[in-house]
């Protein structure tokens, strides 16, 4: 039989009481069979996204073609922006899908990639703002299949790769900004500015002829999809969000929703690249680029090393999080090979020590993370905090995760912090021998596991503490 992690009956509860919360209508019998009905479908969507902790962005379309530069002009700003930056009117943009021909795709070595990375689920642009849809659309001939010399399905291909490779396989979809449309959000350059397209019409035609009928051709003809990213939710309103909401769970109940399609979804989506300074209760993601771009941009090329993933992987994880780390593949269909170096190093990581990731949950410390200074303050005049990197704690029933960054192990061994449980053994998970490191008294009554020196792993190293009980007593 399966255990049943405290966090996600913790996480259960919460929701619950969350329910409870805003159902103040029904305050006399706030637990009705419907409220129980609506958390118990949630949890039982949600499992697989606690247990995977890691995945893997795409942001892929036609701006890969420019690549960040317009005219001989470089474009400053994110590579997907490039329509919208240098305000380039919809016919030329539109006319670079003639160029499109990407003939080094591989859908099967992009899954690849994402196996020996140890992530467990792609995400990939579906249409990004610029409208452009990157699979076979009955709806709009501006897709990947009718306008370009490729008239390939890249995204059956994925699915099915993805369906071979045991990745599970979700749509980023951009819902609201169209900029190809008259009235999807966005584009004020070609079109009528937003307000004028709601109170026209314009803007809930598209949502209804364009965004809503390529939604419905994603969740029916790609197999089970793990979730729909949806993203910058301008002026979607209650009500069009739970038409949103009412299409995903009428065709796919299983798939999940994220934190940006208007109304609140299955998880919290963090603003880009923002990873919260301490534990956050409730389920969230916090979306990444691995250089300072989501689409390609020829000229970026400060990749993230694989010593500073693996430290944001580990500390989200210890949070709560997940990590979806992007990759921006180019017009020939290739993830550039830095990006793929840098995640298949985390991924050989992850190999010995993925039980410290995968399926574990937050600490149950804090002071790990750092504290707020007394006396600095950040731009907005607050406290700024000071951020401590040393170590990250991630937990599963009856086992506290240390992971120990850098190469060198503390030379006096490490200090645990102060919790109440008997310790049953310690190890170090890179260590095939599993070697028992003794546990120590220290100063001050404080248990101290002995290290070897040298670590046996560069990067980060994981102290597996087996403890009685399977909750930590603190
Ligand atoms: O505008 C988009 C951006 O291009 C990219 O897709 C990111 C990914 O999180 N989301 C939006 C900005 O937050």
């Amino acid at each position: 039989m399966k255990i049943r992690p405290a966090w996600s009956a913790f996480a259960a509860l919460l929701s619950l009481v969350a329910l409870m919360t805003t159902c103040s209508a029904r305050a006399a019998d706030p637990v009705t069979p419907d409220a129980a009905k609506i958390v118990a479908e949630r949890e039982a969507r949600i499992g697989w996204f606690r247990e995977a902790k890691y995945g893997l962005f795409i942001h892929w379309g036609l701006y890969a073609i420019p690549a960040g530069e317009w005219k001989g002009q470089p474009v400053p700003g994110i590579g997907e922006w490039i329509m919208n930056r240098a305000k380039i009117p919809v016919p030329e943009y539109a006319a670079l899908a003639k160029q499109f021909n990407p003939v080094k795709f591989d859908a099967e070595a992009w899954v690849q990639l994402a196996v020996d990375a140890g992530m467990k689920y792609i995400v990939i642009t579906s249409k990004h703002h610029d409208g452009f849809a990157m699979y076979r659309s009955k709806v709009s001939p501006f897709n990947i299949v009718d306008a370009t010399p490729f008239a390939r399905d890249p995204i059956a291909e994925l699915a099915a790769a993805c369906a071979k490779h045991g990745i599970r396989f979700g749509f980023y979809y951009s819902q609201s900004q169209d900029w190809h449309e008259p009235g999807g959000a966005g584009n004020n350059w070609d079109f009528p500015a937003n307000g004028e397209k709601d109170k026209s019409g314009a803007y809930d035609k598209y949502l209804r002829e364009k965004a809503e009928p390529q939604l419905r051709e994603l969740l029916t003809n790609y197999g089970p999809t793990c979730l729909i990213w949806f993203d910058t939710p301008q002026m979607m309103s209650a009500g069009r969000s739970q038409r949103f909401t009412e299409l995903v769970r009428s065709l796919q109940p299983a798939c999940l929703i994220d934190g940006r399609l208007g109304a609140s979804g299955d998880y919290e989506s963090t603003g880009d690249n923002a990873i919260p300074p301490a534990n956050k209760v409730g389920d969230w993601e916090t979306p990444a680029t691995i250089n300072h771009t989501w689409g390609f941009k020829k000229d970026d090329h400060d990749w993230k090393s694989p010593g500073e993933i693996l430290f944001k992987l580990v500390d989200i994880a210890s949070k709560g999080g997940n990590y979806l780390l992007n990759v921006g593949p180019t017009a020939e269909g290739v993830i550039p090979q830095p990006s793929q170096d840098n995640l298949r190093a985390v991924g050989a990581w992850l190999k010995v020590h993925g039980e410290a990731i995968h399926g574990a949950g937050r600490s149950p410390f804090g002071p790990e993370f750092g504290e707020f200074s007394a006396t600095q303050k950040d731009r907005a005049g607050r406290p700024l905090f000071l951020k401590r990197d040393d170590w990250r704690c991630t937990t599963k029933p009856g086992k506290l995760y240390f992971t120990v960054f850098g190469e060198a192990l503390p030379r006096d061994g490490f200090a645990l912090p102060a919790f109440k449980n008997a310790i049953k053994k310690a190890y170090l998970l890179g260590d095939p021998s599993r070697t028992v490191l003794t546990t120590n008294l220290g100063a001050d009554g404080v248990r101290v596991v002995p290290v070897p020196r040298p670590a046996p792993v560069a990067i980060a190293n994981v102290i597996c503490v087996e403890i009685e009980g399977d909750a930590v007593q603190l």
